[in-house]
């Protein structure tokens, strides 16, 4: 079998892998990624929308900034929509900061593009199958390339593949633990070619089930719905899905949002998990194969940024100085981060979502809702942990 080696291998080529491998890079420090889907495949992947304010810094500061800061969406604020009346939450004046809207396939197609330019060893459609040799001083990862098993041996292994990845079952049975919440409820979201309706995204929760109004661009509108879990696509043709919309994102002034052509749809059902410790051995996790949010609070990209932004850091001192401090905390730092943002999501997801079938929970919501748009501690405090979360563990 062909045996290549690196310094650092890192499964999956989505945000956590790509971003690590560039961080590393500007450290001087050789990887190679290895992604069991193509090249345009993660490319056009739909997902995330939302960029922390520390996190599109990052991206910058990384050189993948050119086109966030052209074609970023800098949003100073976001709206609450609940009982008819739209609520601004103002980020600017309540924290001093700002996200950034930049569709999570165009941070994919940016590192891929500056990765690829310096020469970087990205193996589209190379799956790992296993990873091996946790307990030596020899762990590799096996994987295939064009029907050809190989191996990649490295000091120290990126586990970024994600949720349903190899990394998080590598170690042996009882090493980590997986704490899961499923929660009762599904998102199905769509884009339109179609202007938004509102310069800001608005958060909505409505007898009928919540609504989220997001966007990619002056022209391309970012939809979602409340779901059941399972709920099946073929139920929502386009004209029930804009009747839909309508319903629930009306205010009494008459505004309401505007159809227009769908060009992807799906449905995705809410699930936080945790797992812990992130580590074992030479073997580091991170992004959603250690963590994942429900979408509520978009959290998920950027959890998967923060955290490969202190392995990297931790690996620099590694191999720079054979200071392995860092590398040591690197799994507690994460993990008090992971659980703040799920504190923050499952806030975010019980306030918003309706129909829980529990009449005393949901009045408990409504009145969470009237305390933050009537009280300022209680706006920062949502604004803090939307705007920028990374920022408030170090
Ligand atoms: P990814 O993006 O899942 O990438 C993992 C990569 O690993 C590959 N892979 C393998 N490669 C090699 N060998 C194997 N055996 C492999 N197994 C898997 C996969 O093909 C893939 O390319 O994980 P990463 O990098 O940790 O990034 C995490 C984010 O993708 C995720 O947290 C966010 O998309 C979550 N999320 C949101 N996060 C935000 O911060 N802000 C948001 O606004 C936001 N909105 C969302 C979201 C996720 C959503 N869905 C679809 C779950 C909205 C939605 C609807
Ligand atoms: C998105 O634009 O895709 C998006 C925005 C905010 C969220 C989740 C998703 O909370």
């Amino acid at each position: 079998m062909e045996t290549l080696r690196t310094r650092v291998g890192i499964v999956g080529a989505g945000p956590a892998g790509l971003l690590l491998s560039q961080l590393l890079h500007l450290r001087g420090i050789e990887s190679v990624v290895l992604e069991s889907r193509s090249r345009g495949y993660v490319e056009q992947r739909v997902r995330a929308g939302v960029l922390e304010h520390g996190i599109a810094e990052l991206l910058e500061r990384c050189g993948a900034g050119d086109r966030l800061r052209r074609e970023g969406l800098v949003h100073t604020g976001v709206e609450l929509l609940f009982d008819g009346c739209r609520h601004r939450l103002d980020f600017a004046e309540l924290t001093g900061k700002a996200i950034v809207v930049y569709g999570q396939q165009e941070v994919v197609k940016d590192l891929i593009a500056l990765r690829l330019g310096a020469g970087a060893a990205i193996l589209f459609e190379a799956p790992a199958s296993a990873i091996e040799g946790l307990d030596s001083d020899r762990p590799s990862i096996r994987f295939s390339q064009n029907g050809e098993e190989r191996r990649l041996e490295c000091d120290v292994i990126a586990g970024c593949d994600g949720f349903h990845g190899v990394s998080r079952l590598a170690p042996p049975e009882g090493a980590l633990r997986l704490h899961v919440r499923d929660y009762p409820y599904g998102w199905l979201g769509i884009l339109a070619r179609v202007a938004p309706a509102n310069d800001e995204l608005i958060y909505c929760r409505s007898e009928r089930g919540f609504a989220l109004l997001s966007m990619r661009s002056p022209e391309v509108s970012r939809l979602y719905l409340q779901v059941a879990p399972d709920e099946p696509l073929e139920d929502w043709p386009d004209d029930r899905i804009w009747d839909e919309l309508r319903a629930r994102l009306r205010t009494g002034d008459g505004w309401t949002v505007t159809p227009g052509p769908i060009f992807e749809k799906g449905v995705t059902a809410m699930r936080g998990a945790v797992v812990e410790p992130m580590r074992y051995g030479p073997l580091f996790l991170a992004g959603d194969a250690a963590h994942i949010v429900p979408p509520t609070g978009a959290k998920g990209l950027n959890l998967a940024a923060g955290d490969v932004r202190l392995l990297a850091a931790a690996l620099g001192a590694h191999f720079e100085k054979g200071d392995d401090s860092l590398l040591d905390a690197y799994s507690d730092a994460c993990l008090g981060r992971a659980w703040l943002a799920e504190e923050f999501s499952a806030f975010m997801t019980a306030t918003l979502h309706t129909l829980s079938g529990d009449p005393f929970e949901e009045r408990l919501a409504e009145a969470r809702l009237r305390h933050l748009v009537n009280s300022r501690e209680a706006a920062a405090s949502l604004a803090e942990r939307y705007v920028d979360l990374n920022s408030l563990c170090g």
